[in-house]
């Protein structure tokens, strides 16, 4: 018998794809191969089409089968901003059934070296900008046997570009017709490997099956949970392709055949000025654009009458925010979706016909939830508050060579716990209030205190460290960190700032401040307390704004 209080996902309006996601992908770039843009660059305004995706994606795979790629342990690694060719070997790799892994092209040689020994990638597809990164890190990485640009139209300092990497095993009149992607299990097979620090720890990687993308192309196919934009019409995207977020709603596009937008980081004139430009009707963005939109003045200076459809999600947006954006651009709501690398995409999204601005919105079809109370363990009714779970073939399948993390948060029924406290209202309406997980999110960008805790500890003068986020308007999250000395010693905030700066990506730098103390508030087992932590800033914050 099933549990009381459990809430399904509409009915699907179309059913899953009985297949792999590449042969779902390869069918729908080939129906929209008439048509001439399916990636704009809105920095360059370079343009790649559905036909020449479609045949890079398709000879890139003959060719990496013909090198050899295939073999039980083999990933295919791909790190790049932004770009017009990202998709290419996603795609190939997909069509192929060999894991695809993404990595930040703005990580530092540390943390890169890091994220690359979770899923060793065996062959790295990287754009130029990535490219000495890579190099550089790659002679201590055996497992990467070689590395391929992907946007350059010649080789690069002896590194092979795509075209020269193709030649090698297929020739320039080779027939994508003629190549057919592989059929498997789409439940067992591994599509892609993402990042994600989970509830507690170390960034781990998220083990997503072809069935979790095809039944996200269900929700972006769906009339009433996926964007009404029809094909051949424009959307803006600002979310990074290597984040979940970026790499499942693109992929999506191309199942409905939209033109995207796309840019590579958020710079407001730029912005707008593509909006102007293309007559774009939906933009999908993160919170901070949404504060943006919500009270910059640029905001008046174009015309953004073409939008009627703004999205966003990863990360929480006060009601306030989405309502004034709503009402500036004149829209009736805006869009929202909820959702974890470990769930694939989004698992609760407003739909088009109740959109409850403020709200995360409903659960999608092929998806169940319920709040949790931690305390009984049994699923909550309307209007209590809980931790919100979530079950479906679309949620990872654990992570990667991790059963312990993955025991964690998937438990013995199959539901995977979010670390995320909501609630419903009656008709199913879901709101997340608060995050009961270390995650900080920066910007929709996540920050897992423990591996800033690691590199503090690095530090000879930190003899013990405690990282936390503390709110803020703009960025929703400042990771901030309190700081034990080795005694007899000194150091200053900036200092500690700088050092953990040179280790890290910007997303991860201590904006939030530093605050030395005496000791860090740990619980009887020696686990960290984050909760008094957040207490020893917001105390801070109240005594400096008395003065
Ligand atoms: P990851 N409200 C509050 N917190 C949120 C949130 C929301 N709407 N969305 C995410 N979070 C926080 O980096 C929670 O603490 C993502 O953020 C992610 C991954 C895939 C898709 O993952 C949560 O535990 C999306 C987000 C997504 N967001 O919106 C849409 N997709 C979307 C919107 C409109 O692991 C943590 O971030 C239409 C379609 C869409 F797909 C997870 O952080």
């Amino acid at each position: 018998m099933e549990e009381e209080n459990i809430m399904h996902g509409a009915e699907p309006r179309d059913l899953v794809h009985p297949g792999s996601a590449g042969t779902q992908l390869y069918r729908s770039l080939y129906k929209f191969s008439y048509f001439p843009e399916a990636i704009v660059d809105a920095h360059t305004h370079e343009v790649i089409s559905y036909a020449t995706i479609f045949n890079v994606s398709c000879r890139l795979a003959a060719s990496l089968e013909k090198y050899g790629l295939g073999k039980e342990d083999d990933v295919v690694g791909v790190c790049s901003e932004n770009n017009l060719n990202f998709f290419s070997p996603v795609l190939a790799a997909l069509y192929l059934g060999v894991p695809v892994a993404t990595s930040n092209d703005m990580y530092t040689d540390g943390e890169i070296s890091g994220h690359l020994n979770i899923s060793k990638p065996c062959i790295m597809f990287c754009s130029k900008k990535a490219l000495p990164l890579i190099l550089k890190v790659q002679k201590n990485l055996h497992f990467m046997k070689k590395v391929v640009v992907i946007d350059s139209m010649y080789d690069m300092n002896g590194v092979e570009c795509i075209n020269t990497f193709m030649n090698h095993y297929t020739d320039h009149t080779f027939d994508p017709l003629k190549f057919q992607p592989k059929e498997f299990d789409p439940l067992k097979k591994t599509a892609l490997i993402m990042s994600s620090s989970g509830t507690t720890g170390l960034p781990k990687g998220v083990v997503l099956s072809h069935r979790s993308l095809t039944i996200r192309f269900v929700h972006s196919r769906d009339p009433i949970y996926g964007t009404r934009t029809i094909p051949e019409t424009s959307i803006l995207s600002l979310v990074p392709f290597h984040h979940a977020f970026g790499m499942f709603t693109t992929l999506s596009y191309f199942v409905v055949g939209l033109r995207i937008v796309m840019l590579k980081k958020f710079e407001g004139e730029l912005f707008l000025k593509t909006i102007q430009h293309y007559k774009i009707p939906t933009i999908v963005v993160a919170p901070p654009v949404m504060v943006f939109l919500a009270k910059s003045p640029l905001v008046d200076k174009y015309d953004l009458s073409s939008l009627r459809e703004v999205a966003t999600g990863g990360a929480p947006i006060g009601k306030d925010v989405a309502h004034a954006v709503a009402k500036r651009l004149g829209l009736s709501g805006i869009l929202q979706g909820y959702g974890l690398t470990e769930t694939c995409c989004a698992v609760v999204i407003t739909p088009h016909d109740n959109l409850r601005t403020g709200s995360a919105g409903k659960v999608v079809p092929y998806v169940k939830a319920k709040i949790l109370d931690k305390a009984t363990g049994k699923a909550l009714g309307p209007n209590e508050r809980g931790e919100i779970c979530f079950k479906s073939e679309m949620l990872m399948k654990g992570y990667h060579n991790n059963p312990e993390a993955t025991r964690e948060t998937i438990d013995e029924d199959g539901w995977l716990h979010s670390g995320d406290i909501g609630y419903y209202e009656e008709d199913g309406t879901i709101y997340i209030v608060d995050r009961l997980k270390e995650l900080i999110k920066y910007k929709g960008y996540q920050v897992a205190p423990a591996e800033l805790e690691n590199l503090l500890l690095q530090h000879p003068d930190i003899a013990d460290a405690g990282v936390t986020g503390v709110p803020d308007g703009f960025a929703g999250q400042l990771p901030a960190a309190c700081i034990v000395l080795e005694p007899g010693k000194t150091l200053t905030e900036k200092e500690v700032v700088d050092f953990l700066a040179e280790r890290v990506t910007p997303t991860k730098y201590l904006r939030g401040g530093v605050i030395f103390v005496d000791r860090i508030p740990k619980g009887p087992t020696g686990k960290l307390m984050r909760q008094e932590l957040r207490a020893i800033f917001a105390a801070k914050k109240a005594q400096t704004s008395k003065l």
